[in-house]
């Protein structure tokens, strides 16, 4: 039986440490979906297509292999686009115990919901300190988010900055 995971995630924009668990997630699983979704939470730097587009260039300059695919999601709960696709797992990067007291009461509700379970992974500690949001604020003053980023997110905040 081929095993479907779901790596889901807002990815405004993909970071070196979401780069590095869907690497991990490739090596695992026969198929992994990266999930594009808006979470309400959070105020967007990036339109949900631009992201799609940007991870799509990350994971095939990293090399990340064919079974590997982008799309998005916005019809509801996250365990519908599994149940859609017949995935019975979704991958979570976990940086601390932040992280796992946030995704916790999420990983219980979903496999209430469909019986899909979560897998936790955790990225290589030099990428434990990077986020989303950080890299939203050091573009946004003006910083070199390179040392964080995929090169495709890089050069194309750096040409929308006019760098
Ligand atoms: N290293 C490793 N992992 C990382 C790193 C890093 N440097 N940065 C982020 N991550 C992990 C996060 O812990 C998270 O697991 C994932 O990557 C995505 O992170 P973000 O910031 O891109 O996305 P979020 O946290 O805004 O998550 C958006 C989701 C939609 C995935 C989330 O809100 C969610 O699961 N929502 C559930 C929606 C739903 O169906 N609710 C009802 C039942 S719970």
């Amino acid at each position: 039986m081929s095993r479907i995971a779901v790596v889901p995630g807002s990815f405004d924009p993909i970071t070196l440490g979401h780069l590095d668990v869907i690497d991990r997630a490739s090596r695992i699983f026969d198929e992994v979906h990266v999930l594009v979704v808006h979470n309400p939470d959070k105020s967007a730097l990036l339109p949900i297509a631009q992201r799609v587009t940007l991870i799509d260039r990350a994971i095939r300059e990293a090399g990340i292999p064919d079974h590997v695919l982008v799309t998005s999601w916005s019809m509801g709960l996250l365990v519908d686009y599994c149940v859609d696709v017949g995935a019975s797992v979704l991958v979570k990067g976990i940086r601390s115990q932040i992280d796992v007291a946030y995704e916790t009461p999420m990983a219980i509700v979903n496999r209430n919901l469909a019986e899909v379970e979560t897998v936790f992974l955790l990225p290589d500690p030099s990428h434990a300190h990077v986020s989303s949001s950080l890299v939203r604020q050091v573009a946004g003053l003006g910083g070199d988010i390179s040392p964080y980023v995929p090169a495709a997110v890089a050069d194309y905040l750096q040409n929308q900055r006019g760098d």
